[in-house]
């Protein structure tokens, strides 16, 4: 996808209805998957930032259907909070902000699809974890984003990606770009492909339990790192999960897992120095409390004790996932660097190396919990 322009941001921004005339709109974020800017406008009636994100359709190949998802979920959980009478319920969900036309999102047929959003005030989507504080108050905002969508109505939501966190497909995807190695980058990365070979044997724990159903499908997130819910800057508390695209039918462990990779390890994703990376066990320990905090009362025994597992598998999975797009040539992760996406599959599978040292210790921990 060709980077978007600021003077194209800028005038889709104001198909939107803001309220004032946009100042600016400027790239925003850290995410790999979408483009992402911060509008600014004049005081109108309301506020005077907001969120607007062209859907990456190389990604989302049916963005109407995902806009569809997301239209449902933030209406549901807006409606629910307030009608618990959350005080800041406008701070606690993505709103989509509608277009002069009345629409939820903009553009149709073969067009970019664009969708504005109301500004997050005063609060941050971290990319690396500092203190158990906030892998405690992330697991617990998670864990209560999957209870909100628990009853949501209408029926089972799109899967946007299909087989998102389907290991198995992943290790068959990855095993197919090795054996085309279409850029010849193979040689160059033996460890890896070694490490990654060694372990297909567990790659299908969860799905053949979901498959047999010992494990059941809920509403997940799918895509639960550290910076995709935006903590309170000056509490640290959890206050609004965000990147609601891959919301959709999965396992609760694809949730936890995910958060382990990104809230555990002192190290960024894409860490060079990989002596930096490690799964810093005071860290799990918040997740699990955090986690088990907002989701004990639908957890079930078979969830909760495979925890400490997803871990190892998510983290495993991302990391194959950022090794097949390397040997397929970086089509799909935004690369800032040759070798990026190498870098970001060492980080993971040294995270999960450590993971793996650990796991009798994160059994006992969940066990006892
Ligand atoms: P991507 O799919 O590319 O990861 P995200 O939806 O996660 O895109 O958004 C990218 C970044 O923009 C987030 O990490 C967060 O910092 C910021 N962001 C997104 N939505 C909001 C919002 N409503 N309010 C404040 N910040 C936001
Ligand atoms: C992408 O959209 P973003 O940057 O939050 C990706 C996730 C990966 C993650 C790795 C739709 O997440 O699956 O785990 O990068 N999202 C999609 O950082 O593929
Ligand atoms: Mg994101």
């Amino acid at each position: 996808m060709a980077p978007a322009q600021r003077d194209d941001a800028s005038a889709v921004a104001r198909e939107f209805a803001l309220g004032g005339e946009v100042l600016s709109a400027s790239p925003y974020g850290s995410g790999h998957i979408n483009d992402t800017f911060l509008v600014r406008t004049t005081p109108g009636s309301g506020p005077t930032r907001f969120i607007l994100q062209r859907i990456n359709q190389n990604v989302f190949r049916r963005p109407d259907e995902l806009m569809a998802n997301v239209e449902r979920v933030c209406a549901h959980a807006y409606a629910k909070l307030r009608a618990a009478g959350a005080p800041d319920a406008e701070r606690r969900t993505l709103r989509l902000i509608p277009t002069r036309h009345g629409r939820a999102w903009l553009g149709e047929g073969p067009a970019d699809r664009w969708r504005c959003y109301h500004f997050i005030d005063d609060a941050t989507g971290h990319d690396v974890v500092r203190a158990p504080e906030q892998a405690f108050a992330a697991a617990k905002a998670f864990g209560a984003f999957q209870s909100l969508l628990a009853d949501l109505p209408g029926g089972r939501l799109h899967e946007t990606i299909p087989d998102f966190h389907h290991t198995p497909a992943r290790f068959a995807r990855f095993r197919q770009a090795l054996d085309v190695d279409a850029h010849g980058r193979a040689a160059a990365a033996g460890p890896e492909i070694a490490f990654a070979l060694a372990r297909a044997d567990e790659v299908a724990v969860v799905t053949d339990a979901l498959r047999d159903g010992r494990l059941p499908e809920r509403v997940t997130h799918n895509d639960t790192k550290l910076n995709n819910v935006l903590l309170d800057d000056a509490t640290q508390e959890g206050v609004c999960v965000i990147d609601l695209d891959t919301v959709m039918p999965g396992s609760v462990l694809y949730d936890f897992g995910d958060l382990v990779r990104t809230s555990t390890s002192p190290a960024a994703e894409d860490e060079t120095d990989l002596s930096k990376v490690t799964m810093q066990f005071p860290m799990f320990a918040a997740l699990v409390r955090g986690y088990l905090e907002s989701t004990r009362g639908f957890l079930t025994p078979a969830e909760k004790s495979l925890l400490p597992f997803a871990g190892k598998l998510i983290t495993f999975e991302i990391g194959l996932r950022f090794l097949t797009d390397w040997l397929e040539g970086d089509t799909y992760f935004k690369v800032r660097r040759p070798g990026h996406n190498l870098d970001r599959t060492r980080t993971q599978f040294k995270l999960v190396a450590s993971i793996e040292s650990q796991l009798p210790a994160m059994q006992a921990l969940v066990d006892r919990t």
